[in-house]
Order: C-alpha cells, then structure tokens, then sequence
C-alpha cells in the first residue's frame, strides 16, 4: 500500500473524510488524494516521495512558487519575536497602506484569518452600514463558509452537487437572492422588486470556483449601477482574483469601484490571512468606531503579516504580471493544440496566472455550460496527468493556478504529460 493511502486511512479515523478541507478528498474525480510532504516552486511531493508539477498551488497563495527564500526569511525573521500579540504592530499598518496602496477603491481595511471572515464581515457590515437585510449573491459563485452564504455556493459544495449545506436554517438565507452569474435582467428585476431592501451583492467579478468564469459584457457595469441606483453596496469578493489576475485585481482590469472588496490567499503568500476594505464611511461602522463587531485573536498575525508583506513587495517588480500571464496561456494555448491534435472536444481559458480547463468545445460563460462539459473525461484526464506527475485541482469547478516559477520547461514538461494523458483518452 503506498504512503499516501496508508495516511488516508489512518486520517479517516480522526479527520472527517480525512481532510481539513472538503475538495481535498478527491471525492469528486476519485483515487486516493495525495499527502503532501514538501514544496518548492512548482514543485509538490506526495509521501511516497513522488514529484508533480502543481496547479493548484494551495489554491491561490503560491502565485511566487512554493517556498520562496525570501518569503521564508521573513517568516523566519518576524517568529524569532514571537508568534502572536494580540496587540497592535507596526507591520500591520504597513501593510494595510500597501494594500490601500495597491487597490484605489480601498480607503480603509482591517485584516482578518481567512477569506471565509473577510466575506462573513463584509455581509455583516453591509447590512450594518446599509440598516438593510437581503443580499444577492449568483450561483456557482463560492465566499466561503458562512451560514448565509452557503446556498448554491460552488467549489466543494457544487463538487458534491449539493448545491446547499445541511445545518443551515431556513431563517438563515431567508435574506438571500440566488442568481445564475451573468444573468443582467434576473439583476434588474431583483433590484426592481427588492431594491430598497437589498444591502449589496457579492460577487466574484471573475468566477473561479464553477471553474473559471469570466463576466459578461455589461454584467459587472450592471451590477455597480443598480447598486448604485438603490443604496445598495457592491462587494468585489477577490479572495481568488486579488493580486491574481494583475497588480490590482478584477476592479484594476475593468475600472469598476465596488464599495467593499474582500481579499485573502495570494495577501498573505500562503499564510492564513485575509481582509476587507473599501469606502471609510462604510468602514467606519465597524467597531470600536460603529456598531458592527467583528473582532479576531490572530488577526494581522505578525508572522503572517511577514509573509504578506514580502509577497506585495516581490508582486510589484516590473514585468511580474505580464510575465505570469504569458506563461499561463503558453499553458492554456498548448493544452487546446495538443486535445485538438487528438481530435478531443477541449477549450481553455486564462486571466493572468489562473486558468481554466473545460472538455467542451466552448468556453462556458455559465455554471450550467460548465455542467454540461465533459465531466467524466475530466475526472480521466486529472488522473492521466497526475500518473504523468502532474496536479491539476481535484474537481472540473476550481480553476487552476501558475506561479512565477513554471518556467517554460516546466510548462513544456506539463505539455509533454498532456499529449501522453490526451492519447489515453481516444476521441
Ligand atoms: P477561505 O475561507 O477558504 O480562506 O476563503 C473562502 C473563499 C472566499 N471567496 C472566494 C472567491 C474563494 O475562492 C474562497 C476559497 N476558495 C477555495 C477554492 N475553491 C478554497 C479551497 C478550499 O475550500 O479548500
């Protein structure tokens, strides 16, 4: 029996499903997830010490590739100090300016330990700042786990086809209006029966948790006018897209301000950490200035503060972006060659270093094209490429991630393994 399942087992008896995290276990494409033991660049080893080039890359933060010697010195630098405060630091408010910095729509943040708090918060302070209730949120989109939010969320729960989560009451999404991403009219009427009701929508403004979906022309203008219009506030949920897709995310690629953004992974470079922000005068109902509470032991950890700080920095050398986006779609352009060359129905798409793969002729614009992919050959093809020795995310609804240092052997390796796993498949 190999490592990997000896530990699954033995994880299964004290972890539900064996896994801190639902999509970890491989339920969705089957087999045996892989233990992993150590990391460098692209570079993953499962405990049987076998290596694969790895797209996920803890599902965002590694966007400078694992370990990377200057991150782990500051982490090393700031724990030599001490692990925790629960006191204010002088690296916290650094690297608040830097994000501020960074985001023009952000005037004021707090930090937070993961992107599920950040969105949680965000919701709580809408609809403190707002004295409203109901929310809109879109299928197939995922903001984490918090009650209201966990209703046709995506990403593990759309893994599971369980499109809402058990232990979460009625009463608890009473507030909340589901809508199919990229559906402008379905926003229009909501607004139009609910307007005055409605705190604010959140939205991934490019979607990557239904696999990558990018936004309709119009959708994202749409959604910040008829926030506008009704005193509703507009939440740019970039926990995935934040620092991901450019220097300043979804709103620094389309020039939409949403109100509020939330923000996590790639922030803290693989540390737990997250954050939202936006205009002060909504930020300033949060305690102990207003009466929205939110509160956190860990939050701007100075351990983990270290490693943001140092990831912001090394995102900002010239050329960083353009790079990774370059990569990234030598990545997608090569697979889509190399399917068509086997005569298999594929498509691939890319915004900066996350992408997308779909065996579909198209490009899906909708959760519902998505679903009606290839699945099955997905599930083939994920275990095709990783015999090869190369992890792609365990699912056909996450996208996938490159980080700076899948250089152009390691993509030409990753091609290599494609056109061998292509061939398993027929056509
Ligand atoms: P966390 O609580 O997992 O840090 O963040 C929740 C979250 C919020 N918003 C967006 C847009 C997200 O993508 C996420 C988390 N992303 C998933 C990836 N599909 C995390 C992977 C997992 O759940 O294990």
């Amino acid at each position: 029996m190999s490592r990997n399942a000896e530990l699954f087992e033995r994880a299964s008896r004290s972890i539900p499903g064996g896994v801190n995290s639902p999509v970890r276990a491989f339920r969705s494409v089957g087999g045996t997830p892989r233990f992993v033991t150590r990391a460098q660049g692209p570079y993953i080893w499962d405990a049987d010490d076998r290596r694969y080039i790895d797209y996920v890359g803890s599902w965002g933060p590694a966007i400078l590739g694992h370990a990377h010697p200057e991150v782990v010195s500051a982490v090393q630098q700031a724990a030599v100090h001490g692990l925790s405060y629960g006191a204010p630091t002088e690296a916290e408010v650094q690297i608040a300016e830097m994000l501020i910095e960074r985001l023009p729509s952000l005037e004021m943040v707090r930090l937070v330990s993961s992107g599920t708090e950040a969105t949680m918060t965000a919701i709580r302070l809408a609809r403190g700042a707002t004295g409203r209730n109901k929310i809109i949120k879109f299928e197939g989109c995922y903001h984490g786990h918090a009650d209201s939010l966990l209703v046709k969320a995506g990403s593990g729960l759309l893994t599971f086809g369980n499109p809402t989560s058990a232990g979460v009451p009625p009463e608890f999404v009473a507030h909340t209006i589901v809508i199919d991403y990229n559906d402008t009219e379905a926003v229009r009427a909501a607004f139009a029966e609910h307007g005055k009701d409605i705190a604010c929508v959140i939205v991934e403004p490019i979607a990557g948790n239904m696999n990558l979906v990018k936004p309709a022309a119009g959708f994202l203008e749409t959604l910040r006018t008829e926030c506008t219009a009704h005193g509703a506030l507009l939440i740019f949920d970039e926990v995935m897209t934040g620092f991901r897709v450019g220097p300043q995310g979804v709103q620094g690629l389309t020039g939409i301000k949403p109100d509020l953004t939330t923000l996590a992974k790639v922030i803290g470079g693989g540390m737990p950490i997250g954050a939202f922000g936006g205009r002060a005068d909504v930020m300033k109902h949060i305690a102990p200035l207003g009466g929205v509470y939110q509160a956190g032991t860990l939050s701007g950890n100075p351990v983990a503060v270290a490693a943001g700080i140092t990831t912001l920095k090394l995102l900002s050398a010239p050329g960083f972006y353009e790079h990774l986006a370059s990569q990234t779609r030598k990545l997608t352009d090569g697979l889509t060659a190399c399917a068509r060359a086997h005569g298999i129905a594929f498509s691939a798409d890319s915004v900066g270093g996350m992408f997308g793969i779909y065996f579909a002729d198209q490009v899906p614009g909708s959760l519902a094209e998505v679903s009606a992919s290839n699945i099955e050959r997905f599930k083939v093809f994920f275990h095709a490429m990783l015999d090869e020795g190369v992890y792609f995310a365990p699912s056909a609804y996450e996208a996938g991630f490159v980080s700076s240092t899948h250089d152009d052997a390691v993509i030409a390796a990753t091609l290599a393994a494609a056109d061998r796993a292509f061939g398993k498949l027929g056509n």
